[in-house]
């Protein structure tokens, strides 16, 4: 037997016989290594005569194939033998104790959405979201806002840079991107894609929960905060459909059968006639809790949402007739429905990520807001 076909011999057999992955390793070093007497065999094709070469070049490099092939194939049994034995020793014992609860929590903001959601849900609302970053015309020119309306300069809003500062459209903001004062431009998509699908139009009802963004910062104001809108169109919609909406709303919001609303004119660009909504409360200890006529006495009424129906310009400029369909809309800062629920003071503390904060505040992950559970509690 040549040297070659001795040594894959032996190799073979060895290499069959190794228990375990390191004394494979060992074998892989012993043959194929730097020191390794295949690579011995291949350092003598130097000193060969080219025709000797000719024969035991091929003889060398089918050798150094099948050792690396043997070694490949035992390393996969091995290494399924490994993850078998692991997989075995492994088992999970059912029986011990529970871990630690875990100590993350859901932020109040994201526990108030959920319940929100669930609320209108109940009411036939469907949730649609947007992009934050808006074109100028959904943000503010569909909402009845043109170009210089001074309801724009009350938004304080986040400009994105000029793309052609020095061109025709330079001193305007028509085209401009902004971070959207509001989350109105989601209905205002909305309607256009229900005009797009139907060019006669269908009725409507959703809301529009997210963030939005505005440039001013104090004790009750962030750059960033939440809103919900609510939009219903539809044929012969009036404003006691809207309050009844908001009537029903915070009573299963507040969990308070007792919850009285009045609405107070007010105006909107967006909504003609357009309404605050403001809900009585009495004085206990200093304290105000909701519920009760504002006008009673130790009562008195706080102002918590904007609404109204939705102005026929605004319906027009979304594609419906506004002849046919009418709406109501509301929008609702759900930062401050959070604090007003669940009594936190300070707005700025929702947007510090203190541990503390937020275990105090915060939530269990699994406890789901469910209308049939009670949508705000603390499991
Ligand atoms: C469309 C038509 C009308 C949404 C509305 C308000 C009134 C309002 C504020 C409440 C507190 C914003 O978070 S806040 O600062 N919002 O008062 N929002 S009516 O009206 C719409 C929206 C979309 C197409």
């Amino acid at each position: 037997m040549s040297e070659t076909h001795t040594i894959e011999h032996d190799a073979k057999a060895r290499i069959a016989a190794a228990a375990d992955l390191a004394a494979l390793e060992a074998l892989r070093v012993e043959f194929l290594g730097k020191q390794g007497s295949v690579s011995a065999l291949m350092k003598t094709l130097g000193k060969m005569s080219p025709e000797e070469r000719q024969t035991k070049g091929p003889e060398i490099q089918a050798l150094r194939q099948a050792v690396t092939d043997e070694l490949a194939a035992r390393k996969d049994v091995l290494e399924a033998a490994a993850l078998e034995a692991k997989l075995a020793a492994e088992t999970l014992d059912l029986t011990l104790p529970a871990p630690e609860a875990p100590r993350g929590s859901v932020h109040p903001v994201s526990q108030v959405m959920d319940e929100l959601a669930e609320i209108f849900a109940d009411l036939g609302f469907a949730v649609a979201t947007g992009p934050e970053i808006e074109d100028d015309w959904y943000n503010f020119t569909a909402l009845n806002m043109p170009e210089s309306h001074p309801a724009r300069a009350m938004h304080d809003t986040f400009y994105f840079p000029d793309p052609a500062p020095s061109g025709a459209a330079s001193g305007s903001n028509a085209g401009r991107m902004v971070l959207r004062t509001h989350t109105s431009p989601v209905q205002v998509r909305t309607m256009m894609d229900v005009v797009k699908e139907n060019p006669a139009g269908a009725p409507l009802r959703i809301i529009a929960p997210g963030r939005v963004y505005r440039s001013d910062s104090d004790a009750t104001h962030t750059p960033m905060f939440h809103q919900i809108e609510g939009l219903v169109i539809d044929k012969g919609i009036h404003l006691g459909h809207l309050k009844w909406t908001l009537e029903t709303f915070l009573k299963a919001f507040f969990e308070n059968e007792d919850i009285v609303i009045r609405l107070r004119p007010s105006y909107f660009p967006f909504t003609e006639p357009s309404v605050e909504a403001d809900v009585g409360f009495a004085l206990v200890e200093g304290k105000r809790v909701l519920g009760g006529s504002g006008d009673e006495p130790g009562h008195g009424w706080m102002e918590l949402l904007g609404s109204g129906m939705v102005n026929r310009r605004v319906i027009e400029m979304s594609g419906l007739d506004p002849d046919q369909w009418q709406g109501f809309a509301f929008g609702v800062g759900v930062d401050r429905l959070a604090m007003l629920k669940y009594g936190m003071d300070d707005l700025r503390a929702f947007f510090d990520g203190d541990a503390r904060w937020l275990s105090h505040y915060g939530f269990p992950a699994l406890a789901q807001p469910t209308l049939s559970a009670g949508v705000g509690e603390r499991a």
